[in-house]
């Protein structure tokens, strides 16, 4: 697979690709049916694609014991497509810079140990940490990269048996939101709908979702929607005009931060102009103000603050265009909404979240084929790995929260714990630990599959802090910035280097078999969480030491709940092309749609539709008011950073930086400035600019571009070398606690 530049750009540009016959449409290869390259392999294997929460089905090209090539599996829900960093998946397995040992640091400098001697270091010092702290005092801090069977093992290792609820990770950045949304409205997380539902959909909602670079392979299902159907509109709101608002019938572009605005504005139109779905209403749903219990008409009168003529100009928009989208998401025969971090990272994420799925009831655009909220997963594996194993700070498995002293009862038992054994108080959430890794609350930590260092907000501050703690951390690449806070560094091994379970946006659970070793004295997370139960005596605790003899306890575990997948076997798994949850017994197909009944075996025989997280089996729509983010232009801070991805990289880089023809397709790390406030600033192409923020600065070149509304800046944070989060605010949503990554106010000056 030599991809020249001009290739890669060739290849994600547009309409360049043949599919089927037909043009691939955005930046996706459809390399199942690419006959250009030579076929190397001498065995082809199945897996999954290790980046995005897409969750492509990759057929792995095996020779010599070696990954050679992929391409994608034309029967998995992908249907043979992939896009650049998928097409690239051998190179991963080949890039230089891998962990081959273990490293203590010693005066200052990392240096070589054995595998024992690092580990006796780190179960000394999580004993004598809690001997002298207690458990409140040691920390886990995971990923959505890691594999189900290891989050899963963490979690219990720090739960059940450290007896510290300070287990979270990097999906409290990225779905937090999204989780609360969920489980406010249905009382459960997880989304309802399927990927099947693209092709059903008349109308698409994206919102804060630039899903062209980072859901290629959906977003190109859209556009194939939309070329199969005249009448299927696509709807994009996004400060910055993106690829993927390129495509837009109808493309909005408000000022960061504003969103909530814009959804109350269209419920308003909505309920004024009856456009709403009663009967559906009255069955299936309940109103809550702030103040309790409310009903439609309480609903009426809370929105009457937000026509949209009130609230249009705050957002740098004209109200005919609320009014134009509120009547074709409503009126369009099914709406199916696709969000992402635009409206995850924000102080009123899970407002914005309840408001998304609020949308949907109120019109009755729910719980049929094509007509869903669904909110996008991004890494591949945050949902079935960190959210259905409850690996945050305040969760227990399969939907339950810590502060329930009946869902703690229901876990220890499940466990054999005595009673009482699992602390009432939740742990430290991401935002919180880091700080508490500075101020000695927290003495000992381990970080597994993610580079915190890189990708945290208000990093300047976050950087000074962190050093006192003694901290751990599992990583397969020597320049991952978060190697320059640890203490001991563990190599890990990557993707097919070892077995586990991912889990993606649709509650489809996919295997990953290992098909090659690992590098030099490189080991699984799950391998090493194993290892340090065992010398911390918690073996009678983290009895399970296989991947799959910690599916089997967890697929047990799960079973009775509303998330059982007890029926997905890894025999199952080994032979199907992934299985949707709920799934309760081994002959049960699958739930494509969750709370539809014929689908949903957890519906009651007989009913069409039923909300059954909740007690009352109502969803639940929100009076959500809108507040202005904290961070918001002034004299001193005129404009409004925005950040996030670019096609070709993978967050911090460690593994896309290094493939050349991504690094070279995607540049250097840079800051995007729309013509007008270049102009204002005299910032050229190329200008050397200093963005400066409260909490911090970044020298960057500036390139002038149509592509983010006037006002704002845009810079992407995969760049290891320009580290943007030292200039992003440290805001975050009071009831997720997710960061506000997307609204920092900043000024520019020219270097
Ligand atoms: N290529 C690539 N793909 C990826 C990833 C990657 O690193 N690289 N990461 C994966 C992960 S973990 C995630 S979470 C997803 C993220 O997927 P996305 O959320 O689609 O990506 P982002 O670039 O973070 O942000 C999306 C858009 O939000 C817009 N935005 C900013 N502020 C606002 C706002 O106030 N309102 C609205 N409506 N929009 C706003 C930005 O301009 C941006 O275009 O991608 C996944 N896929
Ligand atoms: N400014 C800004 N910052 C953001 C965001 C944003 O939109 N804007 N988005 C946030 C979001 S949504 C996310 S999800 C986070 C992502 O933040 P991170 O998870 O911190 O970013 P990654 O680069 O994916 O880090 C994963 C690390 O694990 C390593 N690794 C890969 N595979 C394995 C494995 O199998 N085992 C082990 N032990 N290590 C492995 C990689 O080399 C890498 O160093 O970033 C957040 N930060
Ligand atoms: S869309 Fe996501 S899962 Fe699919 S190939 Fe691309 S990065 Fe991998
Ligand atoms: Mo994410």
């Amino acid at each position: 697979m030599n991809y020249s530049r001009r290739d890669i750009l060739k290849l994600i540009g547009l309409g360049t690709l043949s599919l089927g016959g037909g043009v691939a449409l955005s930046g996706c290869l459809p390399t199942a049916k690419s006959g250009s390259t030579p076929v190397l392999a001498e065995e082809w294997r199945r897996g999954v694609c290790r980046f995005c929460g897409t969750g492509c089905g990759v057929m792995i090209g095996l020779r010599d014991q070696k990954v050679v090539e992929v391409k994608g599996d034309e029967l998995a829900h992908n249907r043979g497509m992939l896009c650049v960093k998928g097409s690239l998946l051998p190179e991963i397995l080949k890039l230089p810079g891998r962990l081959q040992y273990p490293m203590i640091r010693k005066n200052e400098t990392l240096e070589r140990v054995s595998w024992d001697e690092a580990m006796t270091l780190v179960a000394e010092r999580f004993e004598a940490v809690l001997r002298k702290q207690g458990p409140k005092a040691v920390a886990f801090y995971g990923s959505g990269q890691l594999f189900t069977e290891e989050s899963y093992t963490a979690n219990k290792l720090f739960k059940a048996g450290l007896r510290s609820n300070n287990v979270d990770g990097n999906p409290r950045l990225c779905m937090a939101s999204a989780a609360f949304g969920y489980v406010k409205t249905f009382g459960k997380d997880e989304p309802m709908g399927c990927y099947e539902d693209i092709e059903h959909a008349t109308c698409f909602f994206l919102i804060g979702a630039n899903s062209y670079e980072c859901h290629p392979v959906l977003f190109e299902r859209i556009l194939l929607r939309r070329r199969q159907n005249r009448q299927v509109k696509i709807i994009v709101v996004d400060p910055r005009r993106t690829k993927t608002a390129s495509y837009a019938d109808h493309f909005i572009q408000p000022l960061p931060g504003t969103d909530l605005l814009l959804l109350n504005a269209m419920a308003h139109v909505m309920l004024e102009d009856g456009l709403i779905d009663q009967a559906f209403i009255g069955e299936h749903c309940r109103f809550q103000g702030n103040d309790g219990p409310t009903n439609l008409e309480g609903f009426r009168l809370f929105l009457q603050d937000y026509s949209p003529e009130k609230v249009a100009p705050e957002m740098g928009i004209a109200p005919s265009q609320i009014r134009e989208i509120a009547y074709l998401f409503a009126r369009s025969k099914a709406t199916m909404s696709l969000w992402t971090m635009g409206l995850n990272q924000r102080t009123q994420g899970v407002y914005l979240n309840t408001m998304m799925n609020s949308l949907h009831l109120i019109t009755g655009q729910i719980c049929r084929p094509g007509a869903t909220p669904l909110s996008l997963t991004g890494q591949g594996n945050a949902c079935g790995g960190v959210r259905d194993t409850g690996s945050l700070a305040h969760l227990l498995p399969a939907g339950r929260l810590i502060k329930k002293p009946k869902h703690r009862a229901e876990v220890e038992k499940l466990w054999k714990l005595p009673k009482g054994t699992i602390s009432p108080e939740p742990g430290y959430h991401a935002m919180e630990l880091f700080k508490a890794m500075g101020d000695g609350r927290v003495g000992c930590a381990l970080i597994m599959a993610s580079n915190p260092m890189q990708t945290l907000p208000d990093l300047t501050a976050v950087r000074e802090r962190v050093k006192k703690c003694f901290t751990i951390v599992a990583e397969p690449f020597e320049d991952a910035r978060t190697l320059e806070i640890a203490d001991v560094v563990l190599p890990a091994a990557l993707w097919v280097e070892k077995e586990g379970v991912y889990g993606q946006t649709e509650r489809r659970y996919q295997l990953l078999e290992k098909l090659v070793d690992p590098p030099g004295e490189a080991r699984s997370d799950l391998d090493i969480l194993i290892d340090l139960a065992k010398r911390l005596k918690l073996d009678r605790i983290i009895t399970a030491h296989s991947p799959e003899a910690v599916w089997k306890e967890w697929i047990d575990f799960s079973a009775g709940s509303k998330y059982d997948f007890s029926g997905i076997t890894r025999d199952r798994l080994k032979e199907e092309r992934g299985l949707q949850w709920p799934c309760p017994t081994v002959d049960h197909p699958g739930t494509k749609r969750r709370f539809v009944g014929g689908d949903d075996p957890l519906v009651t025989p007989g009913k069409k539709v039923e909300f059954y997280g909740n007690k009352d089996k109502k969803a639940v729509i929100f009076l959500r008011p809108y507040h202005p983010a904290p961070e918001r232009p002034t004299k001193k801070f005129p404009l409004l950073l925005t950040t996030g991805r670019v096609l070709e990289q993978w967050h911090s880089g460690t593994i896309t930086d290094k493939i050349k023809e991504l690094s070279n397709a995607s540049g250097r790390g840079k800051v995007e400035i729309n013509l007008q406030d270049a102009h204002r600033y005299g910032i050229k192409m190329g200008t050397r600019v200093k963005v400066v923020s409260a909490f911090g600065a970044l020298t960057l070149n500036a390139v002038v571009t149509d592509t983010p509304k006037a006002g704002v800046l845009f810079v992407a944070f995969f760049d290891a070398k320009r580290l943007i989060n030292q200039v992003v605010a440290p805001h975050y949503d009071a009831i997720s606690k997710q960061p506000e990554f997307k609204v920092t106010a900043v000024r520019i000056e020219k270097v």
